[in-house]
């Protein structure tokens, strides 16, 4: 549970590096280094395409989507398509948040944002490409039987749309600090983040044969993830510096957050509250050595 400032940052900074995730990043790093390097690499916009996807990451979603997976008895050889598509879709919309006309922030994973490093036009083209590399990834897994790539495509595209994360930009670009209450951001939070944390999560478990009941827990345990891991990341915008977060800071000074509206404590807050409910998913129906639970606790400094 966040009980400090530091603690947030400390997390950000460790989950880049720690031992026991390495295996599955590196599986997820090769993967997607394949993956895109097709030959059109070489071009500048292939080039765009690389640098935000391949720039260090901390790759939680898909390692989120290979866990999701182990918990329901898939391994990581199976699900590991399904794992880089889910972070082009991330990729892509890091891409298209930090241009002038969104964030406008400068710096982003340690390095130049792609629009900084290779203009506007190219960015923008680059993330359309990684949103339809994330698709064509999963229509042709070879892992994944025809059922379960239709599935995935529904759920990722689900995601993505006007009630998941496209809608939820729309609705955190719209907002104000004046006309926001703490449910408002609650919704833009779930759309914005909280619905590709819930279709990592789903679509790792549908790989793994998961039925409807299951895929409702996991979905459920990804929504309440990913706004608790948007509170703490708006609680490091108010805190962090660019060296720990790797990207701008400061952004949303002007913004509609809890870590702005409540202060520092009401963001670490509302995110334990998420945490909590996200454990109580979790530990509903699992076997004692639970992949997810693993990543969990590892990720949160939860008790196991
Ligand atoms: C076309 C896919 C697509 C989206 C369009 C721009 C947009 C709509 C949505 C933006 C969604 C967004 C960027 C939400 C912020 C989520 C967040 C906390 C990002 C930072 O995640 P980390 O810390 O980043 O996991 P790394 O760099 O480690 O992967």
């Amino acid at each position: 549970m966040p009980d400090s400032r530091s603690r947030v940052e400390n997390m950000f900074r460790t989950m880049h590096r720690t031992a026991p995730l390495d295996r599955p990043r590196q599986a997820v790093e090769a993967r997607l280094d394949m993956l895109t390097s097709s030959g059109d690499e070489a071009s500048r916009l292939g080039e765009a395409m690389r640098y935000a996807l391949l720039a260090p990451g901390k790759r939680f979603r898909p390692l989120l989507t290979i866990a999701a997976a182990e918990r329901h008895g898939g391994s990581l050889e199976g699900v590991l398509d399904v794992a880089c598509a889910v972070e082009c879709i991330h990729a892509a919309s890091l891409i298209l948040d930090d241009l002038p006309c969104m964030d406008d922030a400068e710096f982003r994973r340690g390095r130049q944002a792609t629009h900084v490093a290779f203009g506007e036009s190219t960015a923008l083209l680059a993330s359309v490409g990684l949103l339809s590399k994330a698709f064509e990834i999963v229509a042709s897994a070879q892992a994944l039987d025809t059922a379960a790539r239709s599935d995935v495509i529904a759920v990722l595209a689900g995601a993505v749309s006007p009630a998941g994360l496209v809608g939820g930009q729309f609705a955190d670009l719209t907002a104000s600090t004046e006309d926001q209450c703490g449910d408002g951001i609650g919704e833009r939070h779930s759309r914005k983040t909280g619905a590709l944390f819930a279709a990592a999560v789903e679509s790792g478990a549908r790989v793994a044969g998961a039925g409807i009941a299951e895929r409702a827990l996991m979905r459920s345990f990804g929504l309440n993830l990913g706004q608790a891991y948007q509170h703490l990341d708006d609680v490091a915008d108010a805190t962090g510096s660019t060296e720990t977060m790797g990207k701008d800071v400061g952004k949303d000074a002007n913004r509609a957050t809890l870590a702005v509206l409540d202060g520092i404590d009401g963001g670490l807050r509302a995110a334990d509250r998420h945490l909590r409910a996200a454990a109580v998913i979790l530990h509903h129906n699992t076997a004692e050595r639970d992949p997810l639970a693993r990543l969990f606790a590892t990720t949160f400094g939860w008790p196991a």
